[in-house]
């Protein structure tokens, strides 16, 4: 028999691999998480199991307002659907409905060690300048650990940023195995070879980000056209007016050349050529344009939901299946360590 990559043989029953992948709702999505994350997720639920999760105890290791917050969850869950993602056929789950994810992440706490979290660039990055960081943020990538290993994943999608906390799950897993026997499914990231880290409109030296201070650093999903062009016309360039991808020498427009690349689905090659001797300005109304277009379903799909009001249900189903799968393995993770269960829960 021959299997497709989304599934494996386990004696005569052919199951489907599994993915897990997780965002955080400590903002507004914008087109980095888009072409990062949640664009691609739905490229997987046909062939895989799907679990997706909006997980909100990450966004608690900074400080939230509560209302926000619960708003933000809701508005996540339906961003996945409306770019794509199919209740019946991916699990979508709101991280903190499901006690497993911080259970684990205690028992992984007791695993991992203080000087590997120490080196993990994202707690560096976002303690720096911090006159004090809370303890939740500096294990942040044992919880995001938890979230993965619990559904015995094979496959986590990602952009680049979290490469180095899916690199640390995999650590987790293979000590965790060797000290108590195997248990946890040893996962690969997936990061797109392009837009896996877009850059920020102001500042092409970071990655464009949810809780980068100005606004005008990211095009948020939800944009409406004219706030997209507005941020696209603002966007910095590099010096000269030729559209051409280099990186190293012109890296604001190489960040947008990779954007256009994308929405449009032409190669880099074919966006240079297409603006030979046009200038940046002709460039940024067409990448608005295209950009608007490609979101304007999402946006349209996002306002049904929204005022439908059927993600809650959704989001309960979704946290019935998720509990399922996952106490089964905190179960045989509490046998493994020594702890006792004297409830059923
Ligand atoms: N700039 C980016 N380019 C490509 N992918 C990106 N992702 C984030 N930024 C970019 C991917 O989006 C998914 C969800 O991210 P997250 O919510 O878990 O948090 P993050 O990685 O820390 O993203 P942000 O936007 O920068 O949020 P804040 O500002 O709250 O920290 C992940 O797969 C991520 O790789």
């Amino acid at each position: 028999m021959v299997l497709s990559s989304a599934q494996t043989e386990l004696g005569d029953k052919t199951i489907r691999k599994r993915v897990f992948s997780g965002v955080q709702p400590s903002g507004s999505l914008h087109i980095g998480n888009y072409l990062g994350a949640i664009g691609r997720f739905a490229l997987f639920q046909e062939g895989y199991d799907c679990f997706y999760s909006v997980v909100d105890l990450h966004a608690i290791t900074v400080p939230q307002d509560p209302v926000e917050l619960r708003k933000r969850t809701v508005a996540t869950a339906a961003l996945f659907v409306a770019a794509g993602l199919d209740p019946a056929k991916a699990c979508i789950f709101v991280q903190s409905d499901n006690p497993s994810h911080s259970e684990l992440a205690w028992v992984l706490q007791c695993v991992a060690t203080f000087g590997e979290l120490g080196r993990m660039t994202q707690f560096k990055d976002k303690a720096r300048g911090k006159k004090s960081v809370t303890a939740g943020l500096f294990t942040y990538p044992v919880l995001m650990a938890a979230d993965i290993l619990l559904y015995d994943t094979d496959v986590v999608p990602v952009g680049e940023d979290q490469k180095q906390h899916v690199e640390l799950t995999r650590d987790l897993a293979e000590r965790f195995n060797k000290r108590f026997g195997v248990t946890f499914k040893v996962p690969e990231p997936l990061i797109p070879t392009q837009g896996g880290r877009i850059m920020s409109l102001t500042n092409p030296s970071r990655k464009m980000s949810k809780s980068d201070e100005d606004p005008d650093s990211r095009i948020e999903v939800l944009d409406p056209p004219e706030e997209i062009a507005r941020k696209f016309k603002k966007a910095v360039t590099d010096s000269g007016r030729e559209v051409v991808y280099d990186p190293e020498k012109k890296p604001a427009i190489s960040n947008l050349m990779t954007i256009y690349s994308l929405f449009s689905g032409k190669s880099l090659e074919e966006v240079r050529d297409a603006y030979e001797g046009k200038g940046y300005g002709v460039f940024k109304s067409d990448l608005a344009e295209i950009v608007a277009e490609k979101l304007r379903p999402v946006r349209e799909k996002y306002s049904q939901l929204m005022s439908s009001g059927e993600i809650e249900d959704i989001l309960k189903k979704g946290a019935e299946r998720a509990y399922e799968i996952s106490s089964a393995k905190m179960r045989e993770v509490k046998e493994k360590v020594g702890l006792c269960s004297r409830l059923r829960l």
